[in-house]
C-alpha cells in the first residue's frame, strides 16, 4: 500500500471520534481541578473553607487562559475549584473541534496552576455548547447560584468541624438540610452569611476593561493620558438579574 493511501485509511480511525460545535452556538468551557479535595486538604493545607492564596491562584489560571490560549475568551468565572470561559461567538479557532478546545484549554490551565503552585495539579474540561443568549445568561446564573449553595454549604460543615465533629457527622448534620436551616445555624453561632465576603458567596470575574494611564510624551516632555485594555479581577460581582445582564454585555459589546 501506498504511504497516501495508507495515511488516508489511518486517519479515518484517529478522526472518527472528532465532534464540532456547530455555527451560532456559543462556546462555554468549564474546567474543574482534578481530586483538589485532597490538594487542598491534605497535600497543601489550603484555609478553609475559603482561602485567599487558593482563589488568586485559580483568578490566576483564569487570566493565563484569557492572554495566552490563543482563543478569544470575553468573560472568565471562577469559584470553589472551577472555571467557566465565555467565548467570544466569532471564535473559530481550531475549527472549534471540541477535541482540540478540551485539550488544549485543560493543558494550559493545570500548567499555569502548577507553576503558582510549585507542584503538578491538573485541570479537566469540558465544552458547553448553548443555543441562544438565554441559555448563556441561565449558565452563569447557574454556576453562580452553585457558588452561593457550596459556600453556605462549606461554611455550616467547618464551623460544624471546629465544634468538634468528624467528617461523616458534618456531613450527615447538613444533608437534606434547606438553605434557611443553614443560615439560621451560621447566625446562632455569630455569623451573619450575609455579611461575609462577596467573593465567596458568588464567585470571581475576570474580564477586559478599559483603564487611563498617565504618561509623558517624549517628544513635548508633557503629560499624555492614553487607554490601555487590561484584565481586570472583579471580587464584588453583581447578583441575579444584574449578573444576567452583566454576562450578556460581554457578547453585546463584541457584536
Ligand atoms: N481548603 C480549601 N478548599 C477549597 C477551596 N476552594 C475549593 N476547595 C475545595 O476544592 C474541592 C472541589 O470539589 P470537587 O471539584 O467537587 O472535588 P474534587 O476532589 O476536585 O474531585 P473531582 O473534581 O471529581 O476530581 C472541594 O473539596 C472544596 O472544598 C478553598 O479556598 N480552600
Ligand atoms: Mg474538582
Amino acid at each position: 500500500m501506498r504511504f497516501n493511501e495508507f495515511d488516508k485509511m489511518m486517519r479515518v480511525y484517529e478522526e472518527s471520534l472528532d465532534q464540532y460545535i456547530l455555527p451560532d452556538m456559543y462556546i462555554v468551557a468549564r474546567l474543574d481541578g482534578r481530586s483538589f479535595t485532597r490538594l487542598t486538604k491534605e497535600i497543601c493545607k489550603f484555609e478553609a473553607p475559603f482561602d485567599v492564596r487558593f482563589r488568586d491562584m485559580m483568578t490566576g489560571t483564569v487570566k493565563a487562559l484569557m492572554e495566552s490560549s490563543g482563543f478569544r475568551i470575553v468573560y472568565g468565572y471562577s469559584e470553589s475549584d472551577e472555571i467557566s470561559l465565555l467565548f467570544h461567538p466569532e471564535d473559530n479557532a481550531f475549527g472549534r473541534k471540541v477535541r482540540k478546545l478540551n485539550t488544549t484549554l485543560a493543558g494550559e490551565a493545570s500548567a499555569a496552576f502548577s507553576l503558582m503552585l510549585g507542584r503538578a495539579a491538573t485541570f479537566d474540561c469540558r465544552i458547553v455548547p448553548l443555543p441562544n443568549l438565554k441559555r448563556v445568561e441561565d449558565y452563569f446564573a447557574w454556576r453562580q447560584e452553585d457558588s452561593h449553595r457550596n459556600s453556605l454549604n462549606a461554611h455550616c460543615y467547618w464551623l460544624l468541624r471546629k465544634e468538634g465533629m468528624n467528617k461523616d457527622e458534618a456531613t450527615r448534620e447538613l444533608s437534606g438540610k434547606s438553605l434557611a436551616y443553614k443560615n439560621e445555624l451560621l447566625f446562632q453561632h455569630g455569623i451573619n452569611y450575609n455579611d461575609l465576603p462577596a467573593w465567596q458567596k458568588r464567585g470571581q470575574g475576570v474580564y477586559y476593561r478599559n483603564v487611563q494611564k498617565e504618561g509623558v510624551d517624549p517628544r513635548t516632555n508633557t503629560k499624555v493620558i492614553t487607554e490601555r485594555r487590561e484584565l481586570y479581577t472583579d471580587l464584588e460581582l453583581p447578583l441575579g438579574t444584574e449578573y444576567r445582564k452583566f454576562v450578556l454585555k460581554f457578547l453585546e459589546d463584541e457584536i
